[in-house]
């Protein structure tokens, strides 16, 4: 990939998605998995932008530049739009109907219009919210808990699926798990490689067995961490040992026989 300086990227991926090009931001799909089973349980979506043939930009690249420009509810509604897309061909054409989460910035938690303009894409595109699990990352702090557990009561309410992104990192505070009512958690690698991280883990996992709520262990690369990631109590795993985040194409052969 040829590198491109950082002024053209500010510059350009704003004007892009300003301009409503919105075929130019599409996402890649990582599997979420079974451990026990190694079944494909949904995907999570990881925004790219394409601006021509062969260049292919990650988030961490093209996010703060919109963040910046105050475009963040802008990328959120263009990625669920992605998603629904996605979701629709997929019921369409007869695939397994599997979830597919998408990251938001807790900023939007905040904004009084945030559920009913998520909802209303949905609802445009025939999808279920339930197919759908809004993934909080904190590596920003969420400011008003008292609004974002209200936000978060009424996404689940319209039957969204809810959890936080990389519990025990960033602002990613054990004091949201007990405010917020949300679905699951997801544990950030670092707990992998962390001398003590297996009894964190193991931890985490009993709150959330006692709160009927999800562990879902990111980043594992080897079998030994997909086995201790199991044993510490997770149901879920993600990372390059199932499946690198890919081009949605690649998963056309979970179609239902
Ligand atoms: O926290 P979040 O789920 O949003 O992070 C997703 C990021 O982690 C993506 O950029 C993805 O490419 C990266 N990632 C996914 N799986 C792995 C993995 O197994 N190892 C490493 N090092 N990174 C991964
Ligand atoms: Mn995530």
């Amino acid at each position: 990939m040829r590198p491109i300086p950082d002024k053209y990227i500010e510059h350009d991926v704003v004007a892009s998605l300003r301009d409503g090009r919105r075929h130019e931001f599409h996402p890649y799909l990582q599997p979420k998995v079974c451990l026990e089973t190694r079944r494909t349980i949904g995907f999570e979506a990881l925004m790219r932008w394409q601006p021509q043939p062969g260049v292919v930009l990650p988030p961490y690249l093209i996010l703060p530049p919109l963040e910046r420009a105050g475009l963040i509810m802008e990328m959120w509604l263009a990625t669920v739009e992605n998603v629904c897309e996605i979701l629709s061909k997929r019921f369409h054409t007869g695939h397994e109907p599997l979830s597919i989460s998408i990251n938001v910035h807790p900023k939007l938690l905040a904004d009084p219009f945030f559920v009913s303009k998520t909802s209303a894409i949905t609802r445009q595109h025939g999808v279920s919210p339930s197919l759908i699990e809004i993934e909080i990352v904190e590596h920003e702090k969420l400011g008003d808990v008292d609004a974002a557990a209200r936000t978060v009561s009424s996404l689940r309410r319209e039957g969204f699926h809810v959890s936080l992104d990389d519990l025990g990192t960033g602002h990613a505070s054990l004091f949201h798990l007990a405010c917020l009512p949300v679905s699951g958690i997801k544990i950030d690698r670092g707990f992998l490689l962390a001398d003590r991280g297996y009894c964190v883990i193991a931890g985490l996992a009993e709150i959330c067995r006692r709160l009927g709520m999800f562990v879902l262990v990111e980043g594992i690369e080897t079998e030994d961490q997909a086995a201790a990631a199991l044993e510490a109590g997770a149901q879920f795993g993600q990372g390059f040992l199932f499946s690198r985040p890919e081009a949605e194409v690649t998963f056309h052969e979970l179609r239902v026989a």
